[in-house]
């Protein structure tokens, strides 16, 4: 096979960067080593920044968006039995957040992908790329016992934490900073009414919880636990047990609880890569870096990266222009370190940990209270979770 740019892995970057080159008359190869039913089954994100609805109308795959997403102009602070909200809007001149869960935006992007029969290979096993050092690049396969070669432009690494592409870059040429932090999140999601209109991010001395939703009959509940906790020994009895210990008195009894139909623990961790080119190798989305949910900044991130980088593409394939390639990794690290911050910032400030001491415990609730009654400090909070812009 021969194609212009070769994308590894079919999750959000992938799939959106494939769509947007498609729609600029870019080919694209995606190769995904799951099957397609694997990816559509994982729950994750729920809250999208405006640059990331931006981003896909300009795919053409907004229109269920556009029909089924809520927009949320505020969230909910709670700690010590009190409640506070966050004007998002009225403290970013109208900024808001959209509630559409990745694994919507996912089905729209597949959809759209067969829609415009985009080559997205699903079920490929040992996808290496190589050459990326070269002019002339190509990515290896294997489907069905057989070996596949694509011979390619360029190579977008967009295969998540866990993918090929970091590793294919020299360790002396890759920097990769690291915090993990020693706590993970169960989350739940439920076919119940939300206990509210708006999110509710709780910091409570058992732990942090959250209350978010995917729509007006879908709820998603997160309860902080151990970063080994054993999900089989959370029945969702015990799960709405403990969410109801950790919430305000005033909103717990508003709970409507019901069966869960997921269930998993993800652990935290903030992880960024630099730089995030090598040769014609560009890594994007999770392969390059990674937060911790807290500031629902994982999926936007993605977003972001994906916007430099089909950017940087088209400019190249159209006149010839490479400034955006070349200036593809600074740009995209300068907002990746500011959302990384603001992860880590509210991760510390709404989580427990095991070495607390009465010092850290009365700093949190210090900063809980002064970020509660400070316009400024609101301030620095909203413009942070509704989006930095794209610069
Ligand atoms: P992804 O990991 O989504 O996709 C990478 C794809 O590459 C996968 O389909 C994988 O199968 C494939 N792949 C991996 N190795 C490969 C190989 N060698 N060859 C071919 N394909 C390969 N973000 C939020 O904002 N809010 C949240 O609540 C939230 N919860 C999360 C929970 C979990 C358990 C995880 C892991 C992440 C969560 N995130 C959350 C972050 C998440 O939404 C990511 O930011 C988002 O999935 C990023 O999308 P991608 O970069 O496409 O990476
Ligand atoms: C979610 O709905 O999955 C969600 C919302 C906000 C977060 C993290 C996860 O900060």
């Amino acid at each position: 096979m021969k194609t212009q740019v070769a994308i590894i892995g079919a999750g959000p970057s992938g799939l959106l960067l494939s769509q947007l080159l498609h729609r600029r008359g870019i080919a694209s190869v995606v190769l995904e080593k799951r099957s397609r039913a694997h990816v559509m089954g994982r729950i994750r994100a729920g809250v999208l920044e405006q640059g990331m609805v931006d981003l896909l109308r300009e795919a053409g795959v907004a229109a269920r968006l556009e029909r089924e997403a809520l927009i949320h102009e505020g969230i909910d602070i709670a700690f010590a039995g009190r409640r506070r909200r966050i004007d998002l809007a009225g403290l970013t001149g109208g900024a808001h957040v959209t509630i559409y869960g990745q694994t919507e935006v996912t089905k729209d992007l597949f959809e759209a992908r067969d829609a415009m029969e985009g080559i997205v290979i699903d079920e490929a096993e040992a996808v290496t790329p190589q050459g990326v050092d070269t002019a002339a690049p190509f990515v290896t396969f294997t489907k069905d016992g057989r070996t596949h070669c694509v011979e390619c432009d360029f190579v977008a690494g967009c295969d998540g934490y866990h993918g090929v592409s970091r590793t294919v870059i020299p360790p002396a040429m890759l920097k990769v900073f690291e915090r993990v932090y020693p706590l993970g999140w169960l989350g739940l999601l439920s076919e119940t009414p939300p206990i509210a209109d708006e999110l509710i991010y709780v910091s409570h001395e058992r732990g942090f919880a959250l209350c978010s939703l995917r729509s007006p009959t879908r709820s998603r509940y997160y309860l902080q636990c151990r970063t080994d906790e054993d999900v089989t020994q959370w029945p969702d009895d015990r799960f709405w047990a403990e969410l109801k210990r950790r919430l305000p008195e005033d909103v717990a009894g508003h709970l409507v609880m019901g069966p869960a139909i997921e269930k998993s623990v993800a652990p935290l961790r903030s992880v960024v890569a630099e730089p995030l080119r090598h040769g014609r190798l560009f890594l994007a989305g999770d392969a390059a870096h990674i937060v911790p949910p807290t500031g629902a900044k994982g999926l936007n991130l993605a977003a972001s990266d994906i916007h430099y980088l089909s950017q940087g593409l088209i400019a190249y394939y159209q006149n010839g222009d490479e400034a955006g390639l070349t200036g593809y990794s600074q740009r995209a690290l300068r907002r990746i370190w500011k959302a990384e911050r603001f992860s880590w910032w509210m991760t510390n400030l709404l989580h427990t940990f095991p070495d607390d001491d009465g010092f850290t415990r009365g700093i949190r609730r210090a900063e809980l209270d002064y970020l509660v009654n400070s316009k400024a400090a609101m301030t620095v909070l909203a413009e942070n979770y509704v989006g930095l812009p794209y610069e």
